[in-house]
């Protein structure tokens, strides 16, 4: 039985050695020690002993059990160690790693030539107006003056959607809605999308962007249009921007003008970008038509009034160098990113 217990006691630390995972120590101790185990066998086996044999014995057991437990615990401990050690070192961060970055979204090009538009505008006292795209024939056209037989209802450029349902060709239609429902003093602009029936082509895009204004009150003159859109100008370019007023024709205003600004490229010179002339023409506008204000029931000899309209893809255009609008349609990341 002493021979046995050593037999034990050499292959279970044979075994210890070789075992490197909890499992494998687990079963050894289930092999030896567990309840069907090679040890707890032969301390089973004591009653058959005799008296003097069986405490000595007993003795010599319990040692080696002791012992082979305290191993076999050292062991898991070792074990421990060695799995948390590694797990260490896995999971260590290098803090001097570079970061990744992630790509950032950026507001589209006419968006932000849209945002610094309003702000100029709201800095002056405008507010915005909103107001749908898809608009009556009389809000695009009737009510501005522009008769039935005018070149700018030709179905070229107008997209029907119904006999008297439109694409708005221009924002007005959102500025009689306001003329229309407040009492003046009305100071707003009219931002979004118009369509007009074009063919596209580097300067033409059958839908486009534009801001128009609005400004009606009493003793309203085109002093007032002139101080506006020239301040207007000078925050836009800088206050060396000087403005130049040229005769024009809309249905809806009267008198009309176009209003030109000395090139931010050349200051006026001429240059490439202004094609020689100084000047970069960059809106229309003019004195509110006494039938238009009548149209939406404000009466003309009490009220005057002065509006404009702003092509937002010509000035985006100018502002960054672009030649080809079609540019600001097709979203291709390499174009957009660069803004
Ligand atoms: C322009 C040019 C001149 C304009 C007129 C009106 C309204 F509704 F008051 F009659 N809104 N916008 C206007 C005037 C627009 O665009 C080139």
């Amino acid at each position: 039985m002493r021979e046995k217990l050593e037999q034990i006691k050499v292959s279970v630390e044979e075994a210890l050695k070789n075992a490197d995972a909890m499992e494998a120590l687990e079963n050894i101790r289930i092999k030896f020690m567990g309840k069907k185990g090679e040890l707890t066998a032969v301390l089973k086996g004591m009653g058959k002993l005799t008296p003097e044999e069986r405490p000595k014995i007993g003795a010599l057991a319990n040692e080696i059990r002791q012992r082979l437990e305290k191993e076999i615990e050292e062991k898991k401990a070792a074990i421990a160690a060695a799995i948390e050690a590694k797990k260490l070192e896995e999971e260590v961060i290098d803090v001097t790693m570079p970061g990744k970055r992630n790509n950032e979204g950026k507001l589209h090009p006419l968006t932000q030539v849209m945002n610094e538009l309003k702000e100029i505008f709201m800095g002056m006292g405008f507010s915005v107006a909103d107001g749908p795209e898809v608009e009556y024939d009389y809000y695009n056209f009737e009510a501005l003056n522009i008769p039935k037989n005018h070149p700018a209802r030709d179905t070229q450029d107008t997209f029907y959607i119904a006999d008297n349902i439109v694409l708005r060709t221009q924002t007005s239609g959102m500025q009689v809605r306001v003329m229309e429902k407040t009492k003046p003093p009305i100071r707003i602009i009219a931002p979004g999308k118009v369509y007009r029936s074009d063919t596209q082509d580097a300067t033409h895009s059958p839908v486009f962007h534009q801001i128009e204004g609005l400004v009606v009150d009493k003793n309203i003159t085109m002093a007032d249009l002139k101080g506006t859109l020239e301040m207007f100008v000078k925050k836009l370019y800088g206050e060396q921007t000087r403005v130049r007023f040229r005769p024009h024709h809309f249905p809806f205003t009267e008198p009309s003008a176009e209003m030109d600004y000395s090139c931010f490229n050349c200051g006026g010179k001429g240059c490439s970008v202004c094609k020689g002339e100084g000047w970069i023409e960059i809106l229309g506008c003019g004195m509110v038509h006494p039938k238009v204000l009548a149209n939406c029931g404000i009466d003309p000899e009490e009220y005057t009034g002065f509006a404009f309209g702003i092509g937002l893809e010509r000035i985006a255009m100018g502002k960054y160098s672009i030649n080809d609008l079609r540019l600001f349609f097709e979203n291709d990341l390499r174009f957009l990113e660069q803004f």
